[in-house]
């Protein structure tokens, strides 16, 4: 493997012994939330996988390593030092690391490092997309050309309707990544369940999905496969005081000139601000939903592969 990937002991011996791991994100730490709930999220989200009888793997880029497995310090670490962590996709690994810096992972390079170290299951909260307004502004998330090329299921809520929802899964087509409904058949919304689009296929066990993920691998199918878990009924929000919270932030964003990979951090900031502690609550619960199910998916997956 390649001298900058740095796998942890627990996770490298899970990975040997064919044992469920499931990867997580570290731009949710730094970027996500403030601190402490950032530290204290992501302890429980480890917490959560293993209660459900798999091993986590926290990824980030820690002093130009790219690590899989963080510890408890490390954790505190990255969530001490949120928005001063350089926010790392696709692009920014050659500089960051020749620099020995540190960087938080979005999917984009949550995916690439879980897929170099060789976990194939990742839960976060929600993903990067088509942009409102892509047409002029080209803001397209490198998180779907990611989708489209590495082999790892990334389990989130959906997608917040900060992104043209409908634009995005025209994206995720036309690059052939299947976007599956957890026991749902509308693509999830993050904060609430429905958004008025369909996904491709509804799944309704981890089972089947496992199942599925591996008929991808064993066809040699390169790219991922995009898990959409709708927030449980008591966390989620009222999609009128959501709506309007973004539709706001998406206007203020336009006024100031907001571009570029601020876009995304800028928008999530600005509706925290504007819907208060009640979209921080939501977001803690659905990311502990999807490691349950990212975890029970992973132990599937590793029967399958054995
Ligand atoms: N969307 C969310 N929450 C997040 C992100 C997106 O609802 O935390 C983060 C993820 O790390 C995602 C990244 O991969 O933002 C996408 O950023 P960009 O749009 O700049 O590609
Ligand atoms: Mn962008």
């Amino acid at each position: 493997m390649n001298s900058y990937l740095s796998i942890s002991e627990e996770v490298r011996q899970a990975l040997s012994e064919g044992k469920p791991v499931v990867a997580l994100e570290s731009t949710i730490i730094s970027h996500g939330m403030p601190y402490p709930q950032n530290v204290e999220t992501a302890l429980r989200v480890e917490q959560t996988i293993r209660d459900n009888g798999a091993v986590p793997a926290t990824i980030a880029i820690i002093g130009g390593k790219l690590k899989a497995g963080c510890t408890k310090e490390e954790i505190e670490y990255l969530g001490k030092k949120g928005q001063a962590v350089i926010k790392a996709s696709r692009r920014d690994l050659p500089v960051l690391i020749a620099r020995r810096e540190d960087g938080a992972t979005t999917v984009t390079t949550t995916m690439m490092i879980a897929a170099m170290a060789g976990i194939r299951v990742f839960a976060t909260g929600g993903i990067g997309g088509v942009h409102r307004g892509a047409e002029t502004t080209m803001d397209i998330s490198a998180d779907l050309e990611e989708l489209a090329q590495t082999p790892v299921m990334v389990i989130c809520a959906g997608a917040k309707s900060i992104l043209d929802l409908g634009l995005t899964l025209e994206y995720l087509e036309t690059k052939g990544v299947p976007v599956i409904g957890y026991q749902t058949e509308e693509l999830p919304a993050f904060y609430t369940r429905k958004s008025g689009f369909s996904v491709d296929y509804r799944i309704d066990s981890p089972k089947e999905l496992a199942e599925a993920f591996k008929a991808k691998l064993d066809l040699g199918l390169k790219g991922g496969m995009l898990v959409t878990n709708p927030i449980p009924e008591q966390y989620s929000m009222p999609a009128d005081v959501i709506n309007k919270a973004i539709d706001e932030a998406v206007a203020e964003a336009n006024r100031l000139g907001i571009h570029g990979k601020q876009t995304t951090p800028f928008l999530l900031a600005k509706i925290k601000d504007l819907t208060g502690g009640d979209s921080l609550d939501s977001n803690i619960q659905l990311v502990l939903n999807n490691a349950r199910l990212a975890a029970k998916t992973a132990a599937e997956l590793a029967n399958l592969l054995k």
